[in-house]
């Protein structure tokens, strides 16, 4: 990309493109009727650092919608708890799953 101003910041758009902010993604968990909720709660306590209070409120709410955000972060660690999610939950034989979108 060439060009001058692209934002108003008197940077060429090709600086401005390197000076941009990584995007972030969201982390979907979906809900199923197989995983337990104590297991989703501790999914969501050691893979995403939530409170056990936290946790419980998601977990539910997943439960009664069908999908629920757990968090926004940068590609590589949305895509990186997403494979945790996955291995954990292969661990302990569920079929819990979670995606990552463009938030
Ligand atoms: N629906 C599950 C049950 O009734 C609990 C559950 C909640 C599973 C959230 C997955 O992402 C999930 N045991």
């Amino acid at each position: 990309m060439s060009g001058i101003d692209g934002a108003g910041t008197g940077l060429s758009l090709e600086r401005e493109e390197k000076l941009k902010e990584p995007e972030d993604y969201r982390v979907v968990l979906l809900n199923d009727d197989y995983t337990t909720m104590d297991f989703v709660v501790a999914v969501l306590m050691t893979i995403f650092q939530k409170s056990q209070g936290d946790a419980s409120s998601i977990m539910k709410d997943v439960h009664r919608k069908g999908r629920g955000v757990v968090g926004r972060y940068p590609w590589d660690i949305a895509a990186t708890k997403a494979d945790q999610v996955h291995a954990m939950a292969r661990k302990h034989e569920y079929p819990l799953r979670c995606i990552v979108e463009k938030s």
